[in-house]
């Protein structure tokens, strides 16, 4: 009888067990993605620049023979480029690359006229190494340089005659950073937002734009960042600031073009269509180089979500501590041997 007892005693809490569970279930579950939801931005669709080229590095001897080994090097476009340098003989050798592709020393050249040609076509990189002595020669292969080579010499009076020159060969072409984006017919470039972390400036960066449409569009950039152009000024801003590209997107469903630009420093550039009337409708992009995108605040329909599984849940713990409260009042009285079939 006294098992009886505490069992009928127990039993009305199962009424509320459901209903906490759901609550806890509702709050554990639904809560932290709503805290999630809550911390994301309403993500702009972005497009991100990947790079190309993965970084080369090499180590070149220089001796006193004079001569640098090896004397062929090689590296792809729009590729970081290590050297590492390491002196091997007893006299100083400088690594010293022209900057112009093409370029080639003419064996007649005295010393003097060597340093005339670096100086007329600039120089890559251009490392003295002392005897015994270790350096590095980082540099940048454009990613537009094409194939081609450039060359590289010692400039230490007479090394250069007596053989020490080089070439690095430029293996294959292509840019520093590439992405893409899209023209519609609804005058708006999708994604509408360009992501770039360059590791290093100039950087060559190719967007390959695509038609999604069937109207023509340009895409045309502003060669200054941190410009805001607008649809009644950007004739006149273009026509005073060259853009840093601009290129026909073609009319035609899934034609194709690259806009191939360098940049030289960080910041957001702005892009836009230059077509009559497609700016003003919204026909433009911003370029985030080196710039976090911002993050814009969370949408309403966010705060929406939130408080419904917050009053969801409560509502439920509401019930549920009703439930409970209710089972353990009717628990402590006891029960008439036929109230289980149900009031009358
Ligand atoms: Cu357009």
């Amino acid at each position: 009888m006294a098992d009886a007892q505490k069992n009928s005693g127990r039993r009305p809490w199962r009424g509320a067990v459901p209903w906490i569970v759901a609550a806890l279930v509702l709050a554990t579950v639904g809560l932290p993605s709503v805290a999630a939801l809550g911390a994301m931005p309403s993500a702009p669709l972005v497009g991100h620049a990947r790079p190309l080229a993965a970084p080369v590095s090499v180590a070149v001897n220089l001796t006193d023979a004079p001569a640098f080994s090896p004397r062929f090097l090689s590296a792809p476009a729009g590729s970081n480029v290590s050297v590492l340098l390491a002196n091997r003989g007893n006299f100083t050798h400088t690594f010293t690359l022209a900057a112009t592709p093409g370029a080639r020393l003419s064996p007649s050249l005295s010393p003097a006229g060597v340093f005339a040609f670096f100086r007329a076509n600039g120089t890559l990189a251009n490392v003295s190494v002392a005897p015994g002595g270790q350096a590095w020669a980082n540099f940048t292969l454009n990613a537009s340089v094409g194939l081609s080579s450039f060359e590289f010499a010692s400039i230490v009076p007479y090394q250069f005659q007596a053989g020490m020159w080089g070439l690095l060969n430029v293996t294959s072409v292509g840019p520093g950073l590439v992405m893409s984006d899209n023209t519609t017919d609804q005058l708006q470039f999708v994604p509408n937002v360009l992501a770039a972390s360059p590791a290093h400036y100039p950087i060559v960066i190719d967007v390959l734009v695509t038609n999604q449409g069937s109207f023509g569009h340009t895409f045309t950039l502003a060669p200054q960042s941190n410009v805001s152009l607008s649809p009644a000024n950007f004739t006149q801003y273009f026509q005073q600031h060259a853009p840093l590209v601009s290129v026909t997107v073609p009319s035609g469903g899934g034609s194709t073009v690259w806009a191939n630009f360098t940049l030289t420093g960080p910041g957001v550039y702005q892009y836009i269509c230059e077509v009559p009337g497609h700016f003003a409708n919204g026909m433009y992009g911003l370029l985030y180089a080196g710039v976090a995108v911002p993050t814009p605040p969370p949408p309403p329909s966010t705060a929406l979500v939130e408080s419904w599984v917050l009053v969801g849940s409560g509502i439920l713990l509401g019930i549920g501590i009703g439930v409970a409260i209710v089972a353990s009042y009717a628990g402590r009285f006891p029960r008439s041997p036929d109230s289980h079939h149900g009031p009358h």
